[in-house]
């Protein structure tokens, strides 16, 4: 077996994943970690999938970029309480721990996309805001998604985005991503140009490489994106998703118990993680200019025999042979 391995590794062609190439290609992006198991606890956030509304991304995921509108989501008046819940307690907080980006983008959603305590935001509605702001669009996932191809979808400027909300019983944490962290969490700075350009760079330096440097790069973008601090004015503030949709996280995050780090793409790729609580460890970045230029630095030394280039005219890669 080992003597077949190492023949198939002596063909060059072979030593490079398959990746997307178009947009429409990410169709076949939608490797799911997390599935609807029958069996399950019906009470977990991923059996209610199911309902109508998201039964559709489960059947047939692949409808979502043939002019598909996104499925609309009837929540119930108690996911409606959680959404309420969270918004109104994060709301109170984010003026003093967020950072500048989040607060203009969330104050341009409130304004003009219908965010507010009242109702959980549709990803169709979302999805438009975004497309204009930036040219980000959403594309619902019916779970968590494998790292290469979340990964690979950033570099199309997509955004998976699960539907369903967090149990009632938890709403200041979830271990697991659900609406409201997508909402609260990641629509926000999605809404912010530079912050759009460093989600897709780490998309594009994503595809085609191999497994260890896509562990590398799920890393940094755990450490960046999900769970990063930056300077600001003299002070640090949050602008990872996954503080910024958990009041229990970002009051910790911010609170001096933690240990932080300068950011350093080279250390940080290799810095374990935690997913089923709170970080033990956070990354701080000097600005986000300062961010973009390591993680740039970082990104082209990763090892691969081809170049891409993004042609934003036709949302597909011209992809390089590099002699
Ligand atoms: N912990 C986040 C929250 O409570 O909103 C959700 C997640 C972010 C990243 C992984 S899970
Ligand atoms: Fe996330």
């Amino acid at each position: 077996l080992k003597r077949v391995a190492d023949d198939v590794r002596t063909i060059p062609e072979e030593k490079v994943p398959w990746f997307p190439r178009k947009i429409r290609d990410l169709d076949k992006c939608n490797l799911l970690i997390t599935k609807y198991d029958p069996d399950m606890d019906q009470d977990h956030p991923v059996s209610k999938c199911i309902r109508k509304g998201m039964i559709d991304v489960l059947m047939h995921p692949s409808l979502f970029h043939r002019g598909e509108p996104l499925p609309r989501v009837e929540y119930t008046p108690e996911e409606v309480a959680t959404w309420r819940e969270v918004y109104r307690t994060l709301r109170t907080i984010y003026p003093d721990l967020a950072c500048r980006q989040f607060l203009g983008g969330l104050q341009q959603l409130e304004r003009e996309c219908g965010y507010g305590e009242d109702s959980i935001p549709q990803l169709q509605e979302v999805s438009a805001f975004l497309k204009e702001k930036t040219g980000f669009q959403l594309r619902p996932v019916a779970g968590l998604l494998s790292a290469r191809d979340f990964l690979a979808s950033l570099a199309f400027r997509v955004f998976q985005c699960t539907q369903y909300i967090r149990h009632a019983s938890a709403p200041m944490h979830s271990p697991e991503p659900d609406c409201c962290h997508e909402l609260l969490g990641h629509i926000p700075m999605l809404a912010d140009k530079e912050f759009a350009q460093f989600s897709q760079e780490i998309g594009l330096a994503s595809l085609g490489a191999s497994d260890e440097d896509i562990e590398r790069l799920s890393t940094l973008y755990w450490f960046t994106v999900e769970f990063g601090l930056c300077k600001q004015n003299g002070t640090v503030k949050a602008y990872g998703a996954g503080l910024l949709s958990s009041y229990g996280e970002l009051i910790y995050a911010l609170s001096n118990e933690p240990e932080y780090k300068p950011f350093n793409p080279e250390e940080t790729a290799i810095q374990p993680y935690q997913d089923q609580t709170f970080q033990p460890v956070y990354f701080v970045s000097e600005s986000f200019e300062d961010a973009k230029i390591k993680m740039r630095r970082y990104s082209s030394s990763i090892q691969r025999p081809f170049s891409v280039r993004y042609d934003p005219f036709t949302c597909s890669l011209e992809v390089l042979d590099q002699p």
